[in-house]
């Protein structure tokens, strides 16, 4: 029996030094780190650097490195770039430490938090192909973990004999986790076509923005909310409450975050096809965040990835009650929206010497509605937030009136289903409607046979 536990890279209580370019990066990786229970004890920002093609950093630096680890007796070296099988097993070598980088590490918390049947499967496979090639090199970790420590192996050579074995397990896994996936994925896209007619609105945006808060304010469910990167890796579907006419399905999504690795991307893109069913994008952001700019490009440039790009987007600043420039942030952002700002609204704009708002998100096609400022907390502006959708989808609809002869149930049913009805009245022939609703649900209806 296979046990993917066995390659598990353990990180509890770790201790680590932690190597990037940029603050955010050192930022995002330690945050990455805590969410996994261990623990960044040294920073090292890399200032110029040229890159090494063996070891990335270059083994002069690499020494270096290893020596502040052995005095602060660290044993977890996590660099916040991609190293390939053959850089990763040098720079071990040289360290003489668990070596870990972003994708690894990435991919050790997608696996530990992903819930549903799905997400497991497709973690797996990301995670095992990432490891397939670097297995020589992890393997005296992924011993230690099984408590071995070689067992009937143990003797010169029987490592390798041990990985031969295990490189086989590996693929043959994979194999199965690629068969009981498309399996999966037949039942979601069953699910999936059942909710063809009811709006959509997907919640997506930068890991721990607040979707999975917001989602449960809007439809008063309790899908995990953490303080934790990656909280989510389901997509959980909820009806808006209280219930809207037509009805309204809100869907929370897994965060994006800078540099996803590969696999994911390409394992993810069946759950994050949710995202391109939506008729709306409510794209969250952490207003409060200094990054919030380029957290903000990122999700777009995801999404683009993923074609949904072509999805109107309500762009939604959370976290206001934490934000200590709103000032800035709604400048910018309006700037956004509008694409362009006029550089007398600027200088109108008290900006008190700072520096005019510098991105510009490309928005290729797609409406961009006016901006939101809220708190996912603040339960009043939520359902402002609520009302704002519906507003949204209202001026999609279209109003129809009809008769619908008394004995027709099946067709009154589907009316109350797929639009709002604003006038009801018994007439002689039947039942007169008045209804608002999206001119595709009018063709499922087949209003033409009963028009008044
Ligand atoms: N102060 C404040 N905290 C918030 C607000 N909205 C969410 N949070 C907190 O932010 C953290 C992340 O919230 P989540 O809703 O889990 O974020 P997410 O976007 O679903 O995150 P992932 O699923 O990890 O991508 C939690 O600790 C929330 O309590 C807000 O408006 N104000
Ligand atoms: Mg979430």
């Amino acid at each position: 029996m296979f046990d993917t536990n066995a390659f598990l890279i353990p990180l509890d209580k770790r201790r680590a030094l932690i190597v990037s370019d940029s603050e955010w990066g050192l930022d995002e990786l330690e945050g990455l780190l805590v969410t996994m229970g261990g623990e960044c004890v040294e920073r090292t920002l890399l200032t110029k650097h040229r890159i090494d093609p063996k070891t990335y950093l270059g083994s002069g630096k690499l020494e270096e490195l290893r020596k502040q680890m052995d005095e602060l007796e660290l044993d977890l070296l996590l660099v916040d770039f991609d190293l390939s099988p053959s850089q990763l097993k040098n720079v071990e070598k040289i360290t003489q430490k668990l070596v870990l980088d972003r994708s690894g590490i990435i991919l050790e918390i997608f696996n530990r938090h992903a819930r549903s049947k799905e997400a497991k499967l497709q973690v797996e496979t990301a995670r095992l192909q990432y490891l397939m090639p670097r297995l020589t090199n992890l393997w005296s970790h992924f011993e230690r973990q099984r408590g071995s420590g070689g067992g009937a192996l143990k003797g010169k050579g029987m490592g390798e004999k041990q990985i031969e074995v295990d490189r086989r397990l590996v693929k043959d896994r994979l194999t199965h986790l690629r068969r009981k996936l498309v399996e999966v994925e037949a039942s979601r896209d069953l699910h999936r076509r059942q909710r063809e007619s009811i709006l959509k609105v997907a919640l997506v945006g930068y890991t721990n923005a607040g979707k999975s808060t917001l989602l449960n304010a809007l439809t008063k469910s309790e899908v995990l909310v953490e303080d934790a990167l990656f909280a989510t890796l389901d997509a959980s579907v909820r009806l808006l409450t209280p219930k809207a006419r037509p009805a309204v399905l809100a869907i929370d999504t897994v965060g994006f975050i800078d540099r996803l690795p590969h696999g994911l991307v390409a394992s993810f893109r069946s759950t994050l096809g949710e995202v391109l069913e939506a008729d709306l994008l409510v794209h969250v952001l952490d207003g409060s965040s200094e990054e919030v700019q380029r957290h903000c490009e990122v999700t777009m440039k995801v999404l683009a990835e993923l074609g949904a790009h072509q999805i109107p987007m309500l762009l939604v600043f959370n976290k206001m009650d934490q934000c200590k420039k709103t000032q800035m942030l709604k400048i910018w952002a309006n700037g956004l929206y509008r694409e362009t700002l006029d550089a007398n609204e600027i200088a109108m704009q008290n900006l008190n010497g700072a520096e005019p708002p510098r991105f510009h998100i490309p928005k290729e096609g797609a409406a961009l509605f006016k901006p939101v400022f809220l708190s996912a907390l603040d339960l009043s502006q939520v359902s402002q937030l609520r009302e704002r959708i519906l507003s949204i989808f209202d001026s999609q609809l279209e109003i129809y009136e009809l008769v619908v002869p008394f004995e027709d149930g099946k067709t009154v049913s589907q009316i109350f289903d797929l639009s709002r009805v604003e006038v009801r009245r018994p007439l002689e022939t039947g039942t007169f409607f008045r209804i608002r609703t999206l001119p595709e649900f009018a063709a499922r209806i087949n209003v033409k046979r009963y028009q008044a």
